[in-house]
């Protein structure tokens, strides 16, 4: 640090990316305060209260400090906003052209002149456009970007971009590494704790409009009046940022909750109780969103129970909504604990024969992956296979597979990875995005949905670098063609500075960081081999439990090889995709090495694209990983003293724990695999220290993310 730089003010993170600091560029900030001298905005809703508050605490931290000023003339340098029917000097301006771009939810910002004064602009058809316009102004700033000539029009690519909260009513949060639930049950109705207003901005600033506020392995209590009352408080906070509540449906709620003796889809007096139900949310909640289902999946109830289908179950939740035009949204991951079939095939083989079965208002919610969440899979064969269904896709923020809150992982790449992967469906370019932005198949519902990785830490995600999964979530969901370049570059801007040199190795240490996960926990195709039920740290041991909650039957490895046959001479799960993309995965000569193990069982002896042996290549893969976060450990030490010491020391904390496991990983995972292959471990690597028998006899206890209850 140079002798005379001022110490930086310490953060905790509580701001996010809205921090609003002061623009320290002077000639910069005189030419945004020269063009933002004054507001014209004629508020008349709270969504548009909201914008306006949004942009004075925005403009205030950014340029002055001092509050920007209201006018309703107009001057050069006034920020005009409003819809043409809240602003007449909007209508006159006849911007029809533009705003039939823009939908219900989009904005526009416009440099114009009115008058022969320099204006500039933010417009939208509703209200909310008017926020998330307000928010992309302000991004706009803080990234340091022009306003010279602004012409911005954008409007969201998907209807539906949710988080989907895994918070028990307990305030536990199954998965969750951030601390307790945000919602306050026991508080709620009476006491709105102002940082669900700071969610809320959050989300509308990223462009997310709805959250299910409850675990999927759901309570059925939430469906009752009390905690209705309480949800209608929260739904209440998040109006005026657009956002709609889901809650979450147990199958079983009329049975536990109801007092009816069954909960068979097909009896009439399930479906009476569900429509009284619904009715009783829409007294409260008016623009509920709807229910998210996880039935017949890992032990929860659904109408298999009663030798019913999904869609009989769906449908019939379905009609009790469509009164009052809310959804089902229906979890695609289902398996059965009785089938022996690959765990890969079960959801296709369920669903598609139901594809054109289900009610108009229901939504199939898909993981990105057949099997869960891991750090790389390829993506999931139902998409494309059952084009008469809206499919949402179903992403994890919070890191249950990727280092929990204590690993640097940036996920936009897996994110894009899934979504820019071409199923064939409807020949070349037929990519998930174009599905579930229902562009494809022409559906007017489209979706995309998030895990969330939030919990009551002040920090709000755990690990400050987690924040950025978040906000790149609501990014893509907003704009599939973003990279993730740009959506990292964007957030190390507002999270931490627009020094160049800030930003050039904070965006170094995020792009590789998913990939050095993917090398010290799973490469070339590995997956499924964490340790049981916490789901922290290696496991590639575990043989306990049911087969497919076991390590040894997703890896396969023995002494000839290692990896899941998935060919026609295995599980055959590559002939539920469509014949060109199934065709480049079942050779092991097109076969991407990175999906490799994940398709084939593949010798030991192997010949990768290297020259090396899958063994050495293994060996190699494991070694890099760790050596990818020694390199994020150099880079973030480089900025010692250029980012505040509370932030720095914490990252700095937190890279240790992360290199410690991968060491743990990479170490664990080699004594186990050569104990079966047999081979030594290449000269050039680090040697793994320790025993196998030591790895195996590690144990957590109260490791977070799962509730006690569980055990
Ligand atoms: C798995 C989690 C489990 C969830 C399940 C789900 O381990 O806790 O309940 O997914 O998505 O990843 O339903």
């Amino acid at each position: 640090m140079a002798p005379n730089t001022p110490k930086l003010l310490d953060e905790d993170g509580y701001e996010l990316w809205l921090r609003y600091a002061l623009i320290e560029d002077t000639v910069l900030r005189t030419q945004y305060e020269n063009a933002l001298q004054a507001i014209t905005f004629n508020v008349t809703s709270p969504t548009q209260q909201a914008a306006m508050d949004e942009l004075m605490r925005g403009m205030t931290g950014l340029l002055t400090g001092r509050p920007i000023a209201t006018s309703s003339v107009i001057h050069d340098g006034t920020l005009l906003v409003g819809t043409p029917q809240s602003e007449p000097a909007i209508a006159a301006l006849e911007l029809h052209d533009a705003l039939e771009t823009l939908g219900d939810e989009g904005y526009a910002l416009l440099s114009q002149s009115i008058a022969g004064k320099r204006c500039t602009i933010i417009t939208a058809n509703s209200d909310i456009g008017l926020l998330y316009g307000s928010f992309a102004l302000l991004r706009h700033l803080q990234t340091h970007r022009s306003l010279h000539n602004l012409h911005v029009l954008s409007a969201p690519q998907m209807r539906l971009r949710m988080l989907n909260h895994w918070d028990n009513l307990d305030g536990t949060i199954e998965r969750g590494y951030a601390g307790f639930s945000l919602w306050d049950w026991h508080k709620l109705p009476h006491y709105i704790d102002p940082r669900y207003c700071d969610y809320a901005r959050a989300m509308a600033s990223i462009g997310l409009n709805a959250a299910s506020l409850t675990n999927v392995n759901a309570n059925a209590l939430v469906l009752t009046k009390a905690y209705i009352a309480k949800a209608a408080a929260l739904a209440d906070a998040f109006r005026p940022y657009g956002i709609r509540i889901y809650l979450t449906a147990r199958f079983s709620a009329p049975l536990e909750i109801g007092h009816l003796d069954t909960a068979d889809p097909l009896d009439p007096n399930v479906a009476h109780w569900w429509q009284q139900t619904a009715a009783m949310i829409y007294e409260a909640i008016p623009d509920f969103g709807g229910f998210v289902v996880k039935a017949n999946s890992e032990g929860q109830p659904g109408p298999h129970d009663y030798g019913c289908t999904h869609a009989d179950g769906a449908n019939m939740l379905a009609d009790a909504l469509a009164p009052y035009g809310g959804t089902v949204i229906w979890r695609a991951f289902v398996y059965d604990a009785d089938v022996t079939e690959d765990r890969h095939k079960q959801a296709n083989n369920q669903l598609v024969p139901l594809d054109g079965a289900f009610r108009d208002n229901v939504l199939l919610q898909v993981k990105n992956g057949a099997i869960d969440f891991q750090p790389r899979e390829p993506f999931h064969p139902l998409f494309g296979r059952m084009p008469q269904t809206p499919l949402v896709l179903e992403v994890q923020l919070t890191q249950e597979y990727l280092g929990f809150a204590t690993h640097l992982a940036y996920l936009a790449p897996l994110f894009k990875e899934t979504l820019d992967a071409d199923t064939y469906c409807q020949g070349p370019g037929s990519t998930v995005a174009k599905i579930v932005s229902g562009e494809l198949d022409g559906h007017p519902h489209s979706g995309i949905a998030a895990v969330s990785n939030i919990g009551n830490d002040r920090n709000w995600c755990g690990h400050p670098f987690a924040a950025a999964n978040w906000y790149g979530f609501g990014r893509l969901a907003w704009d599939p063609a973003l990279t993730s370049d740009g959506i990292a570059e964007e957030w190390i801007r507002m999270t931490f500075s627009n020094e160049l040199q800030i930003v050039d190795e904070i965006l170094a240490m995020m792009l590789p960081s998913r990939e050095a996960v993917v090398n010290y926990m799973t490469p070339l195709g590995l997956h499924h081999i964490m340790a049981r039920d916490h789901h922290y740290g290696p496991g590639p041991w575990v043989d306990m439990g049911r087969a497919d909650w076991t390590a040894l039957y997703y890896h396969q490895a023995d002494a000839d090889g290692i990896g899941f046959d998935r060919t026609s001479s295995g599980s055959n799960a590559i002939s539920q995709y469509f014949p060109s993309y199934a065709a480049m995965v079942s050779s092991v000569e097109t076969c991407p090495e990175t999906l490799l193990l994940w398709f084939h069982h593949v010798s030991w002896d192997h010949v990768m694209a290297s020259g090396r042996s899958l063994w050495e290549e293994l060996c190699f893969a494991y070694d890099e990983g760790v050596g990818m976060v020694r390199q994020m450990q150099a880079r973030w030490t480089a900025l010692e003293g250029l980012i505040d010491s509370a932030r720095y020391e914490h990252i700095k904390a937190l890279l240790r724990i992360q290199l410690d496991e991968a060491c743990w990983w990479r170490d664990a995972c080699l004594l186990y695999f050569q104990s079966i292959s047999g081979r030594p471990f290449p000269a050039q690597i680090e040697q793994p220290g320790g025993t196998l028998a030591d790895y195996m006899a590690i144990t957590h206890y109260y490791v977070p993310g799962i509730p006690e209850r569980r055990f």
